[in-house]
């Protein structure tokens, strides 16, 4: 009966078993997934792009063999979480339609520019750093085949992270122009790392329910505080300073305070007013058709070869 499949559902999710894609699932839920797990893969495949922009312009061999590694690393996440949503019936085709038509989102990050070098090194501390902040609780999500996707990805994303932090130290501890250049890459990249989190708790509609489904662990400002808490003394190490005049550790909570985050623009950039949105579609749906031969390609090689399979 319908009242039995739901209550094994809710049975499963209360003992911490995992959801797999045959299992009943309410449509709700299927749908919930569909939407983070999309936004989330759309992220990775656009957020190619902020650093693709400094591959050719890498200050050396080593630098952009570790960049081209990382950037390709994150075409590998995007496939691993489109193939994840397809497992609850979304077709790679439709989502991605969804994105270049604007009806699905991608993380406000990736709506900013790359200016300098050390932006590269900010993104890989500050950004891949929310990125697994945000994403090793997700290793433990209810549905099975996206906890698994996000067990490899946060390994890589570990990968990331440290590049970006040992780039930023070389800059930092380089000439006064270096470290310069490196502390404006972290003015300009902090904030926007805070928003990745997504809105204020009494803002978020969705974490409610997530969260008692499961699919989340944290609510956004809970993994946020945990973030400034986490890169506070690697800012020390860096020698770099957090553009906050108020972060202070505050001994009663055992966290540091931090500023209020300006939502105004957080909106405005999910809207699609970022100083970035434009072309980071415009560059999606370019190198979505000049692929089209390659699609074609491969699906004439498995009609030919996969038959009644392909
Ligand atoms: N940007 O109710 P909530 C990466 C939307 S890391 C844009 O709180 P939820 C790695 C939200 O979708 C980045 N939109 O939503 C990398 C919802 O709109 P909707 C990707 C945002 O789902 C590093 C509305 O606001 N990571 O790519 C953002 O409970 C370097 C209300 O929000 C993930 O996607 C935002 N920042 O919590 C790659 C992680 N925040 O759907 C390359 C998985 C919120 O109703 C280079 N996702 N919104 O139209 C999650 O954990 C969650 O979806 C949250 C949002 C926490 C992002």
């Amino acid at each position: 009966t319908p009242e039995a499949r739901e209550a094994a559902f809710d049975a499963a999710v209360a003992a911490d078993e995992r959801i797999e894609p045959r299992d009943w699932m309410p449509e709700a839920y299927r749908a919930s997934l569909v939407r983070q797990m999309a936004q989330h893969a759309h992220s990775e495949i656009i957020g190619m792009q902020p650093e693709a922009n400094w591959i050719t312009r890498a200050p050396s061999l080593r630098r952009k063999a570790i960049l081209m590694a990382k950037v390709q690393d994150e075409a590998g996440h995007g496939l691993y979480l489109y193939s994840a949503t397809e497992t609850l019936g979304a077709s790679r085709d439709e989502l991605l339609d969804k994105l270049h038509s604007g009806r699905q989102k991608y993380s406000s990050i990736f709506n900013y520019p790359t200016l300098t070098w050390a932006d590269v090194g900010a993104i890989g501390w500050l950004v891949d750093g929310a990125a697994i902040t945000n994403q090793v609780p997700l290793c433990r999500c209810s549905y099975g085949p996206y906890a698994r996707a996000m067990v490899r990805i946060c390994k890589e994303e570990s990968f990331h992270q440290r590049q970006g932090y040992e780039l930023l130290l070389a800059l930092s501890k380089g000439t006064p122009e270096q470290h310069e250049m490196a502390q404006d890459a972290v003015n300009r990249w902090w904030w926007p790392s805070l928003m990745m989190f997504g809105p204020s708790d009494d803002e978020s509609a969705h974490s409610a329910q997530s969260m008692a489904w499961k699919i989340k662990r944290h609510s956004n400002d809970e993994l946020r505080q945990r973030f400034v808490d986490i890169c506070v003394p690697q800012a020390e190490t860096l020698g770099l300073t957090l553009p906050d005049p108020d972060l202070r550790w505050n001994e009663e909570r055992g966290h540091h305070d931090f500023g209020a985050i300006d939502w105004d623009e957080f909106w405005n950039v999910v809207k699609g007013n970022g100083p970035c949105n434009e072309q980071r579609l415009t560059q999606r749906r370019r190198a979505h058709e000049e692929g089209a031969w390659v699609r074609d390609a491969a699906a004439a090689y498995a009609a030919k070869h996969g038959g009644a399979k392909a």
